[in-house]
């Protein structure tokens, strides 16, 4: 392989606090205990998980991922402009890096680029990696595997150059908007005048076009929701019975974000060995498992200000259904 001889061009480091398996096992008997119940969106994201929400991105219902990839395939070039020629490219939750590459493509004549992956799932980031690196010769990787709050951590080290720190794909969604404004406002007291912020984020629409996109015709989503329960049954010994659980994902409007449930069809009980566990459910009771908020623009301009931070351009796709912000800290905010 090719390469400088004092730097691999490939390095990858788990910073993962404790033991994970702690954390779902303490998760799921707090949330299963709870009323109403809830589990955390965090554990969709096994190998199994990160496999189903790649196949998630390409349905015809999931319009997010090629409203995103339409914005950076226009603007690309454009973002480039504002890159220095030696840059830190940092990706809070780069999954399979599929959009990113078109970045990279933008970025990479006449830069040297260092890319830091940051997700939870390792095996993911071991595959993008391998992919890009295949089909960037000159890029460098540092992937880190970690949650997005060690991956901050991890930001402030990661300073020698400036940084162009990309939060795509509306995971955003996953926070509150007040959660959304205090996590920007930690990586906005990270940057210097020189950094730059991509920020995906899905727009408010129609409810039918919302509920489509989280319920596919195909069941895809199902599956992806379903298989927190089936890693319950796999990591804690569980005896979930996945075909007594429906999934529901329903727009709330006054909120802003999709709900999705999973939905006990029957009273029934149920067992979590590893957790000596055990749990009633009564017929139509559900387990909330993740919310997805959509911003209208006026939204998007109270989160960031809240953030201290400047969109220095923000640009929509053909049919407005998502937005892409590109932001600088703003020395006037306090
Ligand atoms: C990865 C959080 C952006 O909310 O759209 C997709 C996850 N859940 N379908 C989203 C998800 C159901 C996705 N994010």
């Amino acid at each position: 392989m090719m390469g400088s001889a004092s730097m691999p061009r490939f390095r990858l480091v788990e910073l993962t606090e404790g033991d994970p398996h702690a954390d779902f096992a303490r998760d799921v008997t707090a949330g299963l205990a709870s009323e109403p119940k809830h589990l955390s969106c965090r554990y969709f994201y096994d190998s199994e998980g990160s496999g189903l929400f790649a196949a998630i991105c390409e349905l015809p219902e999931y319009y997010l991922t090629r409203a995103e990839t339409e914005i950076l395939q226009r603007h690309a070039r454009e973002i480039a402009s504002v890159v220095p020629d030696e840059v830190t490219v940092i990706e809070l939750g780069s999954g399979n890096a599929v959009k990113t590459r078109l970045l990279l493509q933008a970025l990479l004549p006449g830069r040297q680029v260092r890319y830091v992956p940051i997700d939870i799932c390792r095996p993911v980031l071991e595959e993008s990696a391998a992919g890009l690196m295949q089909r960037f010769p000159s890029l460098e990787i540092f992937a880190v595997a970690a949650e997005y709050h060690e991956g901050l951590r991890y930001l402030r080290s990661e300073s020698d150059r400036p940084r162009l720190i990309l939060w795509l794909g509306s995971n955003i969604g996953n926070f509150t908007r007040a959660e959304a404004a205090t996590f920007l406002r930690r990586i906005r007291d990270t940057m210097t005048p020189a950094d730059r912020m991509l920020v995906g984020v899905d727009l408010r629409k129609d409810r039918a076009v919302l509920e489509a996109a989280y319920d596919d015709a195909a069941g895809v989503t199902a599956a992806f929701n379903l298989n927190l329960l089936a890693r319950i049954n796999r990591e804690l010994d569980g005896d979930l019975d996945l075909g007594a659980f429906r999934h529901r994902a329903i727009y709330n409007p006054d909120l802003g974000r999709i709900e999705m449930y999973l939905v006990s069809t029957r009273a029934q009980r149920v067992t979590i060995g590893r957790l000596g566990l055990k749990v009633a459910f009564a017929p139509g009771e559900a387990i909330h498992t993740e919310n997805s908020y959509k911003y209208s623009l006026t939204e998007i301009d109270e989160v960031s200000k809240a953030a201290g931070l400047l969109a220095e351009r923000c640009w929509q796709d053909a049919e407005g259904r998502f937005s892409l912000q590109l932001f600088r800290i703003d020395p006037a905010a306090h």
